[in-house]
């Protein structure tokens, strides 16, 4: 990121700052006539974890030929959801405690269109059959059997799920951990959704995210990952922001709309993701394995990312290429 870019963004963020205590009002409009200044932006793709490398090289391809956010962001994940080696992303992911991979997957634009999935079983990429919902029905979310159907109608491809090697695991874990079936215990090793930002050249904003969710969770269950608010938001006049982690702890501060509030209140988009783990940690009395991380994209195109604890990396790709970058993080796991 250039400091051009983080000197404007830091001056058009106090200015947005101060103008919210006495106007609230006036600071999008401010955001927004400092943004027509830029005709044309500087492409960038987001997104979490090591998985991201690969989905950022997708979505490049899209924005970097002058394609849109939107279609960037869904090619994007795509690639994630493809790869029948992740166990917390599309039709390899883990089942929950009876067996079933249940998939959750939402997506929204720079016109604050958005769609979701959850609960979707057997459909190999959910990604899509919510950019479906969004474009070609009334409706925001679909779960369960609604969301098969709809999908099976709009002609994806019907997906036998567990994959063998995932059953067999499955079957491992379900003799071990008897007593944890009615109490699945959080673990931070299944953490791997991924959600995806970008910017394209002509300065909008999308994102997507997808998951199969907590591994071994209980049947029914539904993360923060297809909520709008939670696991994704988008806000074109001021930026996007994605969440990775314990889904439960994210809806809880309506995480990802939280983070692009505190944007809209002229925090960096690194500051608004500290501050909002800070709430996360405020709210829980026993934060053991609350794993959260969240990452964020301004409108200039300047990045956040910050989590609970150590270890959340995200993949950033810029005309300078693609990197794998640590998060700042609150604590160590010991
Ligand atoms: C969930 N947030 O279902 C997802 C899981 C996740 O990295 O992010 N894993 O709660």
């Amino acid at each position: 990121m250039s400091d051009l870019k983080r000197r404007t963004f830091f001056k058009l963020g106090l200015a947005g700052a101060a103008l919210s205590i006495f106007k609230p009002s006036r600071a999008g409009e401010l955001l927004e006539e400092s943004t027509m200044r830029v005709q044309r932006s500087e492409p960038i793709v987001i997104s979490t974890w090591k998985h991201g490398l690969e989905a950022n090289d997708e979505a490049w391809k899209v924005i970097s030929s002058g394609g849109a956010a939107l279609d960037a962001v869904e090619n994007g994940v795509k690639v994630t959801e493809a790869d029948i080696t992740n166990r917390s992303v599309g039709i390899g992911g883990r089942p929950d405690s009876d067996g079933h991979v249940t998939l959750d997957a939402c997506i929204m634009d720079h016109n604050s269109k958005c769609g979701a999935v959850a609960c979707l079983e057997g459909i190999d990429h959910p990604i899509s059959v919510a950019r479906k919902v969004m474009e070609e029905t009334p409706h925001v979310m679909l779960v369960g059997d609604g969301a098969r159907e709809f999908a099976l109608e709009k002609g994806f491809n019907k997906t036998k799920t567990p994959l063998k090697e995932v059953k067999k695991d499955w079957k491992d874990w379900k003799k071990e951990e008897k007593d944890k079936l009615k109490n699945p215990i959080i673990n931070h090793e299944n953490h791997d959704t991924i959600g995806m930002l970008a910017l394209d050249t002509n300065g909008n904003l999308s994102g997507s995210c997808t998951t199969s969710g907590w591994g071994y969770k209980l049947p029914g269950r539904v993360g923060d990952s297809p909520i709008i608010g939670a696991g994704l938001f988008v806000d074109n006049e001021i930026g996007a922001a994605c969440a990775t982690g314990m889904g439960e702890a994210v809806i809880r501060i309506a995480g990802s709309h939280t983070v692009v509030e505190l944007m809209r209140q002229g925090n960096s988009p690194q500051k608004a993701c500290e501050i909002a783990v800070e709430r996360i940690i405020e709210k829980h009395d026993d934060l053991m394995g609350l794993q959260v991380g969240f990452l964020a994209l301004d409108k200039f195109g300047n990045v956040g990312a910050h989590s609970v604890y150590y270890g959340f990396n995200y993949a950033a790709h810029t005309e300078d290429g693609n990197n794998l970058i640590d998060a700042s993080f609150d604590r160590n796991w010991d």
